[in-house]
């Protein structure tokens, strides 16, 4: 079987990488169905980019921007809700969506509630100040101690899909990200579901930069791919990404490099 597959789609004009693509309703509710026919499992609707510096977006028009996406796109295919706002990932619930995608962690009770699935993210401070120099002693082990601690508390309340995600690139440097990657097994150990988004991050532009230019974000898909599948073989259930196509490629490579390794042990 291979990993899950959530397309990115931003109804934004300042994601980092794809802001204003998808502002308007038609054009986002367009590009969810394309992901869908490139073979997305799930699409993740947000209103709100989280790219470090980002400016937060008032409640009524983050409502605005998700809840009619979410119920247009919905039929068709599992939603998830990219928010870190109570109010919308309940309308968004309402509306269709099955997956609180909660970068700040804390909206358990809103997934419990609704009956619906929830991915406990890592990130250190807010989008606003993340970057600031983020210091960590263990970054993977606090990372994992915080994650294991959000789920138990969801379970406790009585989620019964809970994912958990290291935050690439949330509140960390590009030393701190690819430790997680490298580390990710100690993740997958907790026994929850994990979760992985390194695509288009700047730390894959940071790695291969050219003369100390980072690659630019519509540059890196070598480097979203490669961390995916880097993910994907080292036990996460699931990546989030911007190019569906050849993720799902990869995620099936991987999928029967796995079950082919199985039928031959
Ligand atoms: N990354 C982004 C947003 N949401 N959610 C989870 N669970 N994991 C992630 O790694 C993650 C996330 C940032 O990417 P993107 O949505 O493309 O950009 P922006 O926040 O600028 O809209």
């Amino acid at each position: 079987m291979r990993a899950l597959v959530m397309g990115v789609l931003n109804v934004t004009p300042d994601s980092f990488s794809d802001g204003g693509r998808y502002f308007s309703h038609d054009a986002a509710v367009a590009h969810g169905l394309e992901m869908v026919a490139e073979g997305a499992d799930i699409v993740d609707v947000g209103g709100e980019s989280s790219r470090p510096g980002a400016e937060p977006v008032a409640e009524p028009e983050e409502l605005r921007r998700v809840v009619p996406v979410v119920e247009a796109l919905s039929p068709h295919v599992r939603v998830s809700v990219d928010t870190a706002k109570a109010s919308v990932a309940e309308a968004a619930v309402g509306a269709g969506a099955t997956l609180v995608n909660d970068i700040s962690a804390s909206l358990y009770e809103v997934a419990a509630a609704g009956g619906v699935g929830w991915v406990a993210m890592h990130m250190r401070g807010t989008p606003r100040t993340m970057q600031h120099d983020p210091q960590y002693n263990d970054v993977v082990g606090e990372v994992v101690t915080f994650l294991e601690e959000r789920a138990d508390r969801a379970v406790a309340a009585g989620v019964t899909e809970v994912w958990v995600d290291p935050g690439i690139g949330f509140g960390k440097r590009a030393e701190h990200s690819v430790t997680l990657l490298r580390h990710l097994g100690r993740l997958v150990a907790s026994g929850h579901p994990v979760m992985v988004g390194t695509s288009r991050k700047s730390f894959l532009g940071r790695l291969t930069d050219r003369e100390d230019v980072p690659l630019p974000a519509d540059e890196r898909l070598a480097g979203s791919l490669a961390t995916a599948v880097w993910a994907m073989a080292n036990g996460a259930g699931m990546v989030r990404v911007h190019d569906v196509a050849p993720t799902v490629h990869a995620a099936m490579i991987v999928g029967d490099a796995g079950a082919a390794g199985r039928d031959a042990a």
